[in-house]
């Protein structure tokens, strides 16, 4: 099966940072691995968004903001559970930068996201209280753009936060495979992509559209 792209097709490319790649404080194995794919893809979309995890000192996600706690440990927070990371994508740090390969020319928005101390952000669309939108689909939808293509980091937290809130906000969803890669943390690839399936989120993979 190949997908004919038009231009209410829009290619979202999630934390491609360096923080999430090989030796970055949230080491996503083989991060930088997906991002000349990513680049190819960019090239054949008309409409390309990248998103940019972009957290202050002291935020709610990280592990040193809860004396006692360790990174990857789960706690409840005022919206839920809420899981401990290394302190990652600080605001203006190098690890928060783009990957320094990464195509950022043809991207017409960057969308910021976690940049509230108290409420962590994964979902491009939502804060993970459900309820704070970070502007994207609207601007999306403005564009008249219907169906969204996702690729980067990581597969399990921010793509699939961001293909779930897609749907749920009127959009086809769709996430390329091989232009992830996953943190896989307690069965958290497993479980999502149940989840996705069961969402309708299409799962394909890049030669379908190259
Ligand atoms: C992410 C954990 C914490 C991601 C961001 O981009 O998937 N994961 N912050
Ligand atoms: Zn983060």
């Amino acid at each position: 099966m190949t997908f004919a792209l038009s231009s209410t097709d829009a290619l979202i490319v999630i934390d491609l940072q360096n923080d999430f790649c090989p030796d970055g404080a949230l080491e996503v194995q083989r991060g930088d691995e997906i991002v000349p794919l990513v680049n190819r893809l960019q090239q054949r979309f008309a409409h390309v968004a990248l998103t940019q995890d972009w957290h202050p000192a002291g935020h709610i996600s990280f592990a040193t903001s809860h004396p006692g706690t360790h990174p990857f440990e789960t706690i409840q927070v005022a919206y839920g559970p809420q899981v401990l990371w290394p302190d990652h994508c600080l605001q203006g740090s190098e690890g928060a930068a783009f990957h320094p390969l990464l195509d950022t020319t043809r991207a017409e928005m960057i969308v910021r996201k976690g940049y509230n101390p108290r409420i962590d952000s994964y979902s491009a669309f939502l804060d993970n209280d459900h309820s704070t939108p970070t502007g994207l689909a609207g601007a999306l939808k403005e564009r008249g753009i219907q169906r969204l293509f996702f690729c980067g980091l990581a597969y399990d937290y921010c793509v699939h936060f961001s293909a779930m809130d897609a749907v749920t906000l009127g959009f086809t969803a769709c996430i390329i495979e091989d232009a992830c890669r996953a943190i896989d943390l307690n069965g958290s690839v497993a479980r999502v992509n149940a989840e996705m399936q069961q969402a309708g989120i299409i799962r394909l993979y890049s030669d379908m559209l190259l």
